[in-house]
């Protein structure tokens, strides 16, 4: 896939209106089903999570399925993605993958009234939202739905073939305790640590949390725990990190390849952790932001190059685009 142009974008969570905006304002033009874009070999390649919280979940999927289909797009698979074929598939005992509690059934109420309303089932999304790649690794640049841990993808391509899931694999990786599940578990929903004893907050779904998300990015040596947090909405304090919580010490280093990633419901106007950190994932679940990048092939990134479109709520504009 060498000289191709990447769009790279975002969670989409549900939210068509703005994918399809954001495909035109990059240049893309509407053909068939999908969408191409007059310079040959760009293509956008999503970061996933493509269903939930947003009421056009199915009209998301069918959007970005066809296209990959049609091989006018790459597609990678979010932790919302995984949760739902765990959801939709039965275990060994024949209890779903992933228990139908009152939580989880909440997480994917958005997508089952998509499904329902459109008089259509999970089973016509399953095998290909099985089929998509965890993570891509190209010449210049990396991509993943949370975390691009390095140990954790090394084993993920020793298990792997070609970075996708299987049926028995889908059921290791389900299984809390297995060291697929570990792997799984930190690729799609990103590295954590345990808070200090006492200290908790609310994450935005309103669920108490005892563990923060890490900037994975940043050197856990000598950060306190508010160095550490990725968005500056909960106070996790100012001690020092314990850093036997972090065995490896890894984080991702400034000199390696840029890393493309969504995940973290960033607020604002899209921005660079770093010239090789580059988060897409700006909210529009939450009626704010969606944000491409647009790789240009350059081993240093620009923030020039980031593409935004406001949820429609507050009316139809792109904040900035290249
Ligand atoms: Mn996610």
């Amino acid at each position: 896939m060498a000289d191709i142009r990447y769009d790279i974008i975002g969670d989409i969570h549900g939210h068509v209106l703005e994918l399809r905006q954001l495909l035109q304002t990059l240049g893309y033009r509407e053909a068939g089903e999908g969408y191409i874009h007059p310079e040959k070999k760009r293509k956008p390649l999503f970061v996933g999570d493509y269903i939930d919280r947003g009421s056009e979940s199915v009209e998301v999927l069918d959007l970005v399925m066809g296209m990959e289909q049609a091989g006018e797009a790459v597609a990678l698979m979010g932790n919302h993605e995984f949760n739902a074929l765990c959801y939709h598939t039965p275990g060994e005992a024949g209890e779903p993958l992933r228990p139908h509690t009152a939580k989880n059934t909440k997480q994917h109420e958005a997508t089952l009234a998509g499904l329902a309303r459109h008089n259509t089932s999970f089973s016509k999304y399953r095998d290909w939202l099985l089929s998509l790649p965890l993570f891509l690794e190209e010449d210049g640049f990396r991509a993943v739905h949370a975390c691009w841990d390095e140990t954790r993808i090394a084993f993920l391509r020793d298990r792997m073939p070609a970075a996708r899931l299987s049926d028995s694999l889908l059921t290791e990786a389900a299984a809390r305790g297995s060291e697929l599940y570990d792997a799984v578990e930190v690729v799609l929903k990103g590295r954590e640590i345990d808070l200090p004893e006492g200290l908790f907050f609310y994450d935005k779904d309103g669920h108490i949390r005892y563990n923060m998300r890490i900037r994975w990015w940043e050197n856990p040596e000598g950060a306190t725990y508010n160095d550490l947090r990725v968005k500056p909405d909960c106070d996790c304090g100012d001690a020092p990190v314990a850093l036997d919580l972090l065995p490896d010490r890894w984080h991702y280093g400034s000199a390696e390849k840029p890393v493309f990633f969504g995940h973290y419901w960033l607020q604002g106007d899209p921005a660079l952790f770093r010239d090789n950190v580059c988060c897409l994932d700006y909210s529009i679940g939450k009626g704010e932001t969606l944000a491409a990048y647009t790789w240009d092939g350059k081993p240093r990134l620009n923030s020039e190059n980031f593409t935004a479109i406001r949820h429609r709520m507050h009316g139809w504009g792109a904040i900035r685009s290249v």
